[in-house]
């Protein structure tokens, strides 16, 4: 399999793309293209990138292509089995679906007004009603999930599955913006970042060159 990834920085679905990759336990190429630099026009019309019209994640699988990183988690699911991502039980599975769907459709203000930076930890400042709103919301969602599923793992259904991996860069947002979260939410959030794999992205972005500037503002 191949992976077209953005900048590990920047790049929070190529992020979740990465994270189902890794979580599906295949073997994988990973192929990181700076976003918009002065090829990014001339290289998102090539033939890789047609599937997706131009945007990462995109994994290729021989013949398949499989872009959008819900899809993503969802394609890699049925290749290794879906226990790797989503929970056995019923009610716990349909939770975690329908948490990785609300994220993957909402949270507009959160992800609008707060880029990825994995880099950077940006002055603490209020934000506004429609982010809190949007954090109101996520911290309902992951008492809930933590409260029911959660048992004696880390992660918001015990094991890492593909709910954190849906809300990884929602994590590293509320870190980097130091957002205001509940105090439960901090042990969640600190075994998100101290995951192995999200390590090893956190070091990649670490030591890309590429800079956004529109990304580097408290505030993009
Ligand atoms: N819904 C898509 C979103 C993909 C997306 O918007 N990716 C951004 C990078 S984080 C991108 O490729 N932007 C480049 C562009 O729109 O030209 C997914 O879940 O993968």
């Amino acid at each position: 399999m191949k992976l077209i990834i953005g900048n590990k920085a920047y790049s929070s679905w190529s992020l979740r793309g990465w994270l189902a990759c890794k979580q599906s336990g295949l073997p994988f190429e990973e192929v990181v293209v700076p976003l918009y630099d002065a090829e990014w026009d001339r290289r998102r019309e090539g033939a890789e990138f047609a599937p997706s019209s131009g945007k990462v994640p995109i994994l290729w699988d021989g013949e398949a292509v499989v872009w959008d990183s819900l899809a993503i988690v969802d394609y890699l699911a049925d290749k290794v089995g879906r226990e790797r991502f989503w929970p056995a039980d019923e009610a716990a599975r349909a939770m975690a679906r329908s948490m990785a769907a609300e994220m993957h459709s909402s949270f507009t203000a959160l992800r609008r007004k707060h880029a990825m930076n994995i880099r950077q930890v940006f002055p603490a400042k209020r934000p506004d009603d429609d982010v809190l709103a949007d954090l109101a919301r996520i911290m309902e969602l992951w008492a809930q999930a933590r409260a029911r599923w959660g048992g004696d793992g880390d992660f918001l259904f015990g094991q890492f599955g593909a709910a954190d991996i849906m809300f990884a860069p929602v994590v590293t947002r509320i870190l980097t913006y130091q957002l205001p979260v509940a105090r439960f939410a901090l042990g969640y959030m600190d075994a998100v970042i101290q995951h192995p794999w999200m390590q090893d992205w956190i070091a990649g972005a670490q030591e890309e060159d590429w800079v956004i500037q529109q990304y580097e503002q408290p505030s993009a």
